[in-house]
């Protein structure tokens, strides 16, 4: 065999590899063999920017998914110490007693007998200060919404006895005046500004979902109040259980977050 041929064949053997390298890199370029087809357990540390931004965020957070559907995550470290002391001196003196939405009316109710405080204004169009600003830029961040979709934030106070029995974050459709304020609820961070020990009661419960956490100062419990078409999510009922201590306060930061905002 002359020079010539050796070349020839060599150049068709090249040409060979490069059209089946060039097949398979296509191949795995498609959806079909990107998708991840894992099974997510719950319980499993995960990063999901479809169900929630945590991937990219900078901070050393850690978080458990404590159920699949219903999403609800864990999310450790959501609050530091500054954040979490910010909020608390901005809710002295303010607190009274939470009510409930009956028939589009704010009431007193057995259902809930905890303390609440408002620190903030629906939508945040005010100036506050570094800390605050902060935790705004985690939540838009996480759910992937802007501060004017965030209602004012709410600070519960639970002593010995006081609880908030079983409810839905999302409003019922036919608390119409509400919803035409903000839209629906579509997501809930409940942040946890103090810690309580197993047998001192005030876990987070979702009852249909056998779901429970205990209160960890700066852990906050993540959770879509409904699907991305507005779907309600039912299993998402939850409460919040009474407190055993006899002289430990539950503090709780609610943020949450509504469809189209102020
Ligand atoms: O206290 C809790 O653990 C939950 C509070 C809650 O669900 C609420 O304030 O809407």
């Amino acid at each position: 065999m002359g020079q010539s041929d050796k070349n020839r064949k060599k150049r068709k053997r090249k040409r060979k590899y490069n059209d089946r390298y060039k097949k398979k890199y296509k191949k795995s370029k498609t959806k079909h063999y990107r998708k991840n087809t894992r099974k997510k357990k719950p319980g499993a540390r995960m990063n999901r920017l479809d169900k929630i931004n945590l991937n990219r965020f900078p901070e050393g957070f850690k978080t458990t998914i404590l159920h699949e559907k219903p999403y609800i995550v864990k999310i450790r470290r959501l609050l530091n110490t500054e954040e979490i002391d910010t909020i608390l001196s901005m809710a002295d003196g303010k607190f009274e007693r939470s009510t409930i939405v009956v028939d589009g009316e704010m009431v007193l109710s057995n259902v809930r007998t905890s303390k609440t405080a408002f620190i903030t204004d629906c939508g945040h169009k005010e100036e506050y200060s570094k800390p605050i600003d902060q935790i705004l830029k985690k939540v838009c961040y996480l759910a992937g919404c802007k501060r004017s979709q965030i209602e004012s934030m709410m600070v519960v106070k639970y002593e010995e006895g006081e609880e908030y029995y079983n409810h839905h974050d999302f409003f019922k459709p036919d608390h119409i005046e509400v919803i035409a304020n903000g839209g629906q609820r579509t997501a809930t961070f409940f942040c946890n500004l103090s810690s309580l020990d197993s047998e001192e009661g005030g876990e987070t419960e979702f009852p249909l979902i056998c779901v429970k956490s205990k209160p960890s100062k700066g852990t906050a419990i993540f959770w879509w109040d409904t699907t991305k078409s507005g779907k309600l999510l039912a299993k998402t009922l939850h409460r919040g259980n009474p407190v055993k201590a006899k002289n430990k306060i539950k503090y709780g930061l609610n943020i949450w977050v509504r469809e189209t905002g102020w």
